[in-house]
């Protein structure tokens, strides 16, 4: 007997090594989706798990969360609930650890957040770009519910040099890769809708999302929504974590595809951009001739959908479409236009 863990690594190393064909590695991937109830979505990545949500699965407001987009540099850790410590240190008056029911007994809040991963539409970058492929299915929305960030750091109280709250996590490297630690500013840590979540969807939430204690920094992009948080550091300087300090970063100017941009030019990114993903019809669907209702999602992270305009003559002219359906603060907003 073979564990499928070893049955995993054996498949992407035979992959690897061109011994069986990425078909058949597609073909033997849909375990690894099902291992975390995650059958109906694309598998990226087996190890670590990196699953994208068909566009077809994104036509409700709230992403059921067995169809949530995953994405995970560095493979699962294994989680015990009932010992699981936070760690709130650094800037701080008093140094913390608190454990998952201490986290529980907290005011409960809940966030309805859509989160996407910076890397979504990657797939399409021209020139290509290196990392997971994603198309457009990098992106969910869930009702998180936690306590809040800011309820733990006023317990620890913070140093008046505290400017910023490194996150650390439970996940532990591959090969050389730098442990995944990143940071919020204070302002953003502080806000009363920033939490530390143990819910998904009304749930527990999942292993494979986060479990026992997430962070969910609404409005941001996805890699700032730590999972398997186990250590808050109050610092008054930059993190230097390769996360902060070389990932994650744009371009402060408009600069040319592909083109090599100084250091000193970059910036963190932070609230989500504009955009907007059509999920009806499907791509590629045929439709009669006549009445065709086109419909989806459109987001702008921490800033509200005013309109959206819809062009049906490759952006000749455009139309306005209806906006419908729930509307919260960090959310997508739907439209439909005929
Ligand atoms: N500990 C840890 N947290 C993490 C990551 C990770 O690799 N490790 N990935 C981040 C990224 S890049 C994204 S987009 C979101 C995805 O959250 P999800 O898997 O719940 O969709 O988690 C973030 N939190
Ligand atoms: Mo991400």
């Amino acid at each position: 007997m073979i564990s499928r863990r070893d049955l995993l690594t054996y498949l992407a190393a035979a992959a690897a090594a061109g011994r069986i064909t990425r078909r058949d590695l597609v073909a033997q991937s849909r375990p690894a989706a099902q291992m975390y109830g995650k059958d109906q979505l694309i598998v990226r990545s087996i190890r670590p798990p990196d699953f994208e949500t068909p566009t077809a699965l994104l036509r409700t407001f709230i992403t059921p969360t067995n169809a949530f987009y995953v994405r995970s540099h560095m493979p699962v850790p294994q989680v015990d609930a009932a010992t699981w410590a936070l760690k709130v240190g650094g800037e701080v008056n008093s140094p913390l650890s608190l454990s998952v029911d201490e986290i529980r007994k907290l005011p409960a809040v809940t966030t309805t957040v859509t989160l996407e991963c910076a890397g979504n539409g990657r797939a399409f970058f021209q020139p290509a770009v290196a990392g997971i492929q994603w198309e457009k299915g990098a992106v969910s929305t869930a009702r998180f519910t936690g306590a809040r960030l800011s309820d733990v750091l006023k317990k620890a109280g913070v140093k008046t040099g505290g400017i910023n709250v490194e996150m650390h996590a439970a996940d532990r490297p591959l090969g050389t890769m730098p442990a995944f630690v990143r940071q919020v500013p204070m302002a953003k840590a502080m806000h009363p809708d920033t939490i530390i979540a143990y819910a998904m969807n009304g749930e527990p939430t999942p292993l494979v999302h986060g479990a026992p204690l997430r962070a969910i920094i609404p409005g941001w992009e996805g890699a700032y929504s730590v999972k398997w948080l186990n250590a808050l550091n109050v610092i008054a300087k930059d993190s230097e974590s390769f996360w902060v300090a070389t990932g994650y970063r744009y371009p402060t100017r408009r600069v040319a595809p592909g083109a090599a941009v100084d250091a000193k030019e970059m910036a963190p990114l932070t609230g989500l951009v504009v955009k907007s993903l059509i999920t009806t019809p499907a791509d590629g669907a045929s439709q009669p001739v006549g009445k065709v209702t086109v419909g989806g999602f459109a987001w702008a992270g921490e800033d509200d959908i005013k309109a959206v305009d819809v062009s049906i003559d490759n952006g000749a002219s455009w139309r306005p479409a209806r906006l419908g359906g729930e509307q919260a603060r960090y959310t997508w907003r739907a439209f439909e236009f005929e």
